[in-house]
């Protein structure tokens, strides 16, 4: 192919579920996409099936692929996460020039992102770590787009984002999230988010469904009259689209007939993970992230059956059902807007450490479509930052504050309840427990600093003056002042 020919203003490798369809996204908005898969069988799969729904140019090396796209070159990895993503970042660093702009638009860890970008910028090529999030849909037709990297390649590649990302009122789902990792960082805890508000939707189902013994098709009109309200969102409402199904092979519904040990691909774990590693605590990510783990401990969970583990006196938790169901979409609110608020308090730790000057609002902005986040109550989260872009936690907006107003005693009735009915609700439990260890005027961490100096003199601060302080506890316990 010579540069005379027409040429593509972006072009994607790895043809697999999500670089196919971005691929045809760019294409149906005017793009003209140049295509490139290591097996060459995708892409001319992809050329026969919908090479006609725009402006394809096929390679089927990546020199070719290369020399398909106009200056700057902007290339667009969508290939599996980790090895294969530095395979590709080799090849086209290798075929390109200076100044030409390598974005993967994989799930990729934000460290590897930091790295990656510091290896091709001393290349001469820039690099942009974007986080995509929607899945297959969403990559069709208009996902939500998380860009890092260097200011000047959003300004080259801002407006062709903005050509396939979703829009909510008149505005795309994409903006420039800050430099290298902070994309991809954000993607991350994005979906550290999903896992949570997907666990409480689980919690509030079991309570339902094994507290309530309401049948799925039941619960999913519930979901489906939830939708309408504050919990209005793309995770709710394809909670009553499964929760409706029946079974094509047995008649069944469908969710008696899955099996419950859910899978993960580690952008949650990711997630925890870094929280403990900032100092941030995300218990409703974290306890989503573990309820996933036992939930595939097949054996071990068989194990429990079967060596009959005492249940203590199970009861119905004395509750009216017209009442549980208000009370448990209600401790799902208030669960979930504990997940959130942990989250953007990640970031806000992230952005810090690394300096990124992440905007909350942003974020609040281009999470309202094409992700699977994607909900009514982000614009609450917007109005939330918009008010007060220094927020110390979301929960404490004054909005947020009013809503905990009505949702707090139904939350600790459905808590209390749970533990009666013997059904486990991790989210719901321990967000509230965390709610309450922000509220504490006193912690039991004085208690613990005190057994911290007793065993290895880690030294205490104290309430009533200034100083660093030990009891010589094995001598005669006299208190003295160890910065002094
Ligand atoms: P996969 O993650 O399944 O990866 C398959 C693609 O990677 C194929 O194109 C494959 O080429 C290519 N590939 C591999 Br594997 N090793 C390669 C190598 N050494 N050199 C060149 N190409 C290689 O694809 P996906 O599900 O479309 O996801 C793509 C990216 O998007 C991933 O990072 C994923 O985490 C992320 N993501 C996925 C979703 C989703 O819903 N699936 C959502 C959001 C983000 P081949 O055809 O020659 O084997």
């Amino acid at each position: 192919m010579t540069e005379t020919k027409n040429l593509a203003s972006i072009g994607v490798v790895g043809l697999a579920v999500m670089g196919s369809n971005l691929a045809r996204n760019f294409a149906h908005n005017g793009n003209t996409v140049a295509v490139y898969n290591r097996s060459p069988e995708k892409t001319r799969a992809l050329i026969a099936d919908h090479g006609d729904e725009g402006s394809f140019i096929p390679s089927e090396t990546i020199e070719d692929f290369v020399a398909s796209l106009e200056r700057p070159r902007k290339a667009i990895i969508m290939v599996q996460a980790g090895k294969a993503t530095d395979a590709v970042i080799s090849q086209l660093v290798e075929a390109m020039d200076e100044g030409d702009i390598i974005i993967d638009g994989g799930n990729s860890l934000y460290t590897d992102t930091i790295r990656r970008e510091k290896e091709v910028a001393a290349k001469g090529r820039h690099f942009v770590g974007a986080g995509i999030s929607g899945g297959e849909e969403g990559a069709l037709n208009g996902p939500s787009i998380m860009p890092g990297g260097p200011k000047e390649s959003w300004e080259t590649l801002g407006p062709i984002l903005e050509s396939i990302a979703a829009n909510v009122d008149g505005t795309p789902c994409v903006t420039h999230i800050g430099p290298d990792g902070a994309g991809h960082f954000v993607k991350m805890v994005h979906n550290g988010i999903e896992y949570a508000d997907m666990q409480v939707i689980g919690e509030a189902y079991q309570l339902l469904r094994y507290g309530l013994n309401l049948e799925p098709a039941a619960i999913a009109d519930i979901f489906r009259e939830w939708n309408q309200g504050d919990l209005d969102s793309y995770l709710i409402e394809i909670t009553a689209e499964v929760l409706a199904q029946k079974d094509p092979a047995t008649g069944a519904p469908l969710v008696d007939v899955i099996l419950d040990a859910a899978g993960q691909k580690g952008t949650g774990r990711w997630t925890a993970i870094n929280g403990l590693e900032l100092g941030t605590p995300v218990t409703a990510i974290a306890e989503a992230v573990f309820a996933r783990g036992l939930s595939s401990a097949t054996a071990q969970r068989a194990a429990a059956q079967e060596g009959g583990l005492p249940a203590g006196i199970i009861d119905d938790g004395g509750v009216d059902p017209d009442e549980f169901v208000e009370d448990v979409r209600r401790a799902l609110y208030a669960s979930k807007l504990i997940a959130y608020s942990q989250g953007f308090d990640e970031i806000k730790a992230g952005s810090d450490q690394y300096g990124w000057d992440v905007d909350p609002r942003d974020l609040a902005t281009i999470w309202r479509g094409g992700c699977i986040i994607r909900a009514k109550f982000l614009n609450r989260i917007r109005e939330a930052y918009d008010t007060n872009p220094e927020l110390p936690a979301l929960i404490l907006d004054p909005y947020f504050k009013g809503e905990l107003e009505d949702l707090i005693q139904p939350w600790r009735r459905v808590v209390a309840a749970a533990t009666h009915m013997g059904l486990p609700v991790p989210v719901f439990a321990s967000s509230l427990s965390y709610y309450d260890s922000l509220r504490a005027e006193r912690l039991p961490a004085a208690l613990i600093q005190g057994q911290r100096d007793f065993f290895g003199a880690h030294t205490f601060k104290r309430t009533d003056r200034e100083g660093t302080f030990h009891i010589e506890w094995s001598t005669d316990r006299s208190l003295t002042q160890t910065d002094a």
